[in-house]
């Protein structure tokens, strides 16, 4: 089949009870809006697809105009979609059991054999449409009325996709799932196709705006002949109720040519922007926003010309104001030039956003999201929560997650997010000594702001698995279930895709559960341990082990070892600093090396291998120790899959075959490059016998 996986977990299989279920819906649906670009026709159509292909059975979708002829169908029902204002003009009482409706949220109100799906605005309609066909495809119908709402308004993807890439190919950076979907040849696809499947995964996920070109912005974002293109993008999304964003290179005016100037304090600098803006809005009414990495990686930036970030956020936030858009302003501000190791013990690329930020909370416009990368430093395996959360009270924040697996085995080793994900989002950062975790901080409830968020990078691409491993869409469609509600269960969600993806075998629940929740500590046991980072090769493609990159260059992803110690002095008075970046209590615990736990030991201090860990081993056994366990973990996976086959679509199952095999021998490749190295590093044998000898 040639198609298997481009629906991913919107398959609509047929429900092993679909008999019993056909009776239990309703027979008749009605959309409260015909408009084809409303997710509330969309809804209807969704629903109408999902009885056919769930429950095999024929439902026509009607529109306003019969709305109100309802009532008594007998015992057949009708399911009726729409928002509160759209059932309020259809003289139906709006009966949502006292709950409260935030934007996007929706209640589903079942009476008797009748459904309402009532959105708070026609995108959260859709969301419940979505919600209620996941049920239906796990072979449940929903039987008590319930409300939803999104935990944050911004819930974003980012697409890091380039215009070209030296030939006509439309590239994803860091993407690893084929070509882009959007860009062809410098300019926009004429075949779009894939655009609206991929919108449609996303809001089945509640995900509302995608910014569809790399943050390393090509000047040409803002030329009419792209802005068209894009209008013909937003025009494929908009029904699926997800806005287009794009990100902005910080010097467009002068690189092509307008002006001599991209100083942000400038006059014509601002009219440009201005009349850009208005252009694009023409083209795109409802565009989401700007994301701006400026300053950063080479990129040109309001620091090189003695402006401020803030200067520079506010340049395009003030352009979008009257157009409702949001800027958000990329915390991933760092001189990847002049950091030097040797010569300087207290450099720290992970003391640069805190630093470059300082003095700018509440400078910004109401407009601007900062957007933080989970981590310090760069989607690491394991990376304490970014301090910069705690310094934003006056500003909102979001964070920025990446589904595409960069420094994570770059979909050829599974990998699931959940629990990575929760180590930062669950973090109690105590800013003034009070709770003050990560999800409140970007749910805007701490430091009660208006906005805030999640984005991700998405990386998908023309493969037709989108990600280039059907086990990675599970890192997808977590994410849009995260972003709507951080608390959900690691476990539940994988559970609920891999029905969704694959099927109600138990068997297939079990082992797709049991692999995805063991593939975060596998991968970094046999990558990086105790915080030292994924040890990679950081040089180039960010794949590989290549311990011995990462020092001695001015990426700043140092790892400090020598031929006695190892780790990044980051405490207060002896280091770095960096600890100093927390509120005091988490100060405090990183500071001292006896509080630090173990899995972060090496993030915050410098010791010797000998060094022993809370739990007893040297820092180099447990390296060696974790090394043979990760890696015999994942030589466990291709067999635990073997076990599966038959149980599932045969291509599917095979694709993801060879996906292990090659994992299980890459994570040996992985397991003695790096143990050999530290042993040829530190000279200690491991005391098991298998690194170095006795
Ligand atoms: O870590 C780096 C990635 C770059 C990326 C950059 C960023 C888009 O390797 O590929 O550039 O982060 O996030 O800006």
């Amino acid at each position: 089949v040639a198609e298997t996986g481009i629906d991913a977990w919107l398959r609509y299989a047929r429900v092993p009870n679909c008999g019993k279920l056909r009776h239990e819906v309703p027979g008749r649906i009605v959309a409260l809006n015909n408009s084809e670009a409303s997710p509330v026709y969309t809804a209807g159509q969704e629903l109408a697809l999902g009885f056919a292909g769930i429950l095999d059975k024929d439902v026509q979708v009607s529109d306003t105009s019969s709305a109100k002829h309802h009532g008594s169908h007998g015992h057949s029902g009708t399911l009726m979609v729409g928002t509160v204002d759209q059932f309020a003009d259809a003289s139906m009482d709006v009966d949502l059991d006292d709950d409260e409706l935030i934007a996007d949220g929706y209640h589903i109100s079942i009476s008797g054999s009748d459904v309402h799906i009532i959105g708070e605005n026609d995108r959260g309609a859709l969301y419940g449409a979505f919600n209620y066909l996941n049920a239906l495809a796990q072979g449940n119908v929903p039987s008590e009325s319930y409300t939803s709402n999104p935990d944050a308004p911004i819930r974003w993807v980012n697409h890091w996709d380039n215009l070209q890439d030296g030939g006509t190919h439309g590239s994803v950076e860091r993407g690893y799932g084929g070509e882009s979907i959007f860009y062809w040849d410098g300019s926009v696809r004429e075949d779009l196709s894939r655009v609206p499947q991929y919108a449609r995964l996303l809001a089945s996920v509640g995900i509302n705006g995608a910014i569809v070109n790399n943050v390393n912005a090509n000047e040409s974002m803002v030329e009419p002949y792209i802005v068209q293109g894009l209008q013909r993008v937003a025009d494929l999304m908009r029904p699926y109720g997800v806005q287009i964003g794009m990100s902005l290179n910080f010097a467009t005016p002068e690189l092509l040519g307008v002006l001599d100037t991209y100083d942000p304090l400038n006059q014509s600098v601002i009219d440009f922007w201005n009349q850009r803006t208005d252009m694009i809005y023409e083209h795109i009414p409802d565009l989401a926003g700007y994301l701006i990495k400026a300053s950063s990686e080479g990129q040109p930036g309001p620091l090189a010309i003695n402006r401020t970030l803030a200067e520079g956020a506010n340049l395009f936030a003030k352009a979008l104001q009257p157009h409702g858009g949001i800027t958000m302003f990329r915390a991933f501000v760092y001189d990847s030039t002049s950091l030097n190791e040797t010569e300087d013990w207290r450099a720290d690329r992970a003391n640069a956003a805190v630093e470059f930020f300082d003095g700018l909370d509440g400078k910004f416009d109401d407009n601007v999201v900062i957007q933080i990368k989970y981590g310090p430093i760069d989607f690491q395996v394991r990376e304490p929560a970014s301090p910069l959360f705690a310094h934003l009270k006056n500003t909102p924040s979001a964070i920025e997650l990446q589904v595409t697996q960069e420094y994570l085995g770059q979909q050829d080793h599974v990998m699931y997010f959940a629990d990575l994900w929760k180590s930062v989002l669950d973090f109690d950062l105590r800013v003034d000594g009070e709770q003050s975790l990560v999800k409140d901080i970007i749910a805007g409830r701490r430091f009660n702001q208006p906005l805030g968020g999640y984005a991700a990078v998405s990386g998908i691409g023309l493969n037709q698995t989108w990600l280039g491993s059907h086990l990675a869409m599970s890192n997808l469609y977590l994410y849009g279930q995260m972003a709507w509600n951080p608390d959900v269960s690691s476990a539940g969600v994988i559970e609920d895709w891999t029905r969704l993806t694959f099927g109600f075998n138990q068997d297939v629940i079990d082992t797709v559960r049991e692999i995805s929740l063991e593939a975060w500590p596998t991968y970094e046991n046999y990558t990086g341990n105790l915080g030292i980072q994924t040890l990679t090769d950081i040089l180039n493609a960010h794949y590989g082990p290549n311990p011995a990159s990462q020092d001695g260059n001015p990426w700043g992803q140092w790892t400090r070892a020598d031929t006695f110690s190892i780790g990044m002095d980051r405490t207060i008075e002896n280091g770095t600093g960096f600890a100093g970046q927390y509120p005091p209590e988490v100060a405090q615990m990183y500071d001292n090396i006896e509080t630090t736990p173990d899995d972060l030991l090496l993030w915050f201090h410098h010791v010797p291998y000998t060094y022993v860990l809370n739990s007893g081993e040297t820092v180099i056994q447990h390296f060696y120790n974790a090394h043979y366990a990760g890696s015999e973990n994942a030589q466990t996976f291709p067999e635990r899959w073997q076990a599966l086959q038959g149980k599932m679509d045969q291509q599917q199952w095979s694709e993801t075959m060879h996906k292990f095999v090659y994992q299980a021998g890459h994570s040996i490749v992985w397991r003695d490059a790096i143990n050999n190295f530290y042993y040829n590093l530190s000279d200690i044998p491991d005391e098991l016998g298998r690194v170095g000898h006795h």
